[in-house]
């Protein structure tokens, strides 16, 4: 069934079918800034953006190239597009964060994630960008790791989302983090794989 064809059909399944999508889409839910940053909760963050790379290499293990390339929702990327968004977006927010460490308030630069994804890498085997994450989820949690009360707050401006801090990068990539191995086991879990 396709969105297009909604206006056909009574508003309950029109509701329903939406809120299957948007369940499929966020796993986990969307992310949430909290309110106010514990320690508690930046050492959550940081713990998951640690263990994401092995529980990537866990969510893929086994996968056929069949499996590999189905979407991981209706019109979604692939599996393989997903394993390597993950270090594209990854890439990024370590090269912010480096920023935002080294530099007064710095401009970041917003990429296009999904016209990212359509590039030839994208078709690569996985391996290529679960190596990559063990590589880059060192060098970021070195940083991460060393980071004072301080830090957290020192600003950052993302000119889509506006004036944010190192706090609220890491409280994003730890929610990234889980979100997108959640799509790769819901849809194992779904089909039987
Ligand atoms: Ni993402």
């Amino acid at each position: 069934m396709g969105v297009g064809n909604c206006n056909a059909l009574n508003p309950q399944a029109v509701w329903m079918y939406n809120l299957r999508m948007a369940d499929l889409r966020f796993p986990i839910g969307e992310f949430i800034m909290p309110s106010s940053v514990t320690p508690q909760l930046r050492t959550a963050a940081i713990t998951a953006i640690a263990d994401m790379p092995a529980r990537m290499r866990e969510a893929v293990r086994g996968l056929s190239d069949a499996q590999l390339d189905t979407p991981y929702r209706p019109g979604g990327w692939t599996v393989r597009q997903v394993v390597h968004h993950v270090p594209d977006s990854h890439m990024n927010a370590f090269v912010r964060l480096k920023l935002a460490l080294t530099e007064a308030n710095p401009t970041v630069k917003p990429y296009d994630e999904k016209a990212f994804a359509e590039l030839s890498d994208s078709r690569l085997p996985v391996n290529v960008s679960l190596g990559l994450l063990d590589a880059l989820h060192a060098r970021w949690i070195a940083v991460l790791s060393a980071l004072t009360p301080h830090d957290f707050a020192r600003p950052l401006y993302h000119p889509e989302i506006g004036a944010i801090t190192i706090d609220y990068q890491v409280q994003t990539y730890g929610w990234h983090s889980r979100h997108h191995v959640a799509h790769i086991t819901r849809l194992r879990e779904r089909e039987g794989w």
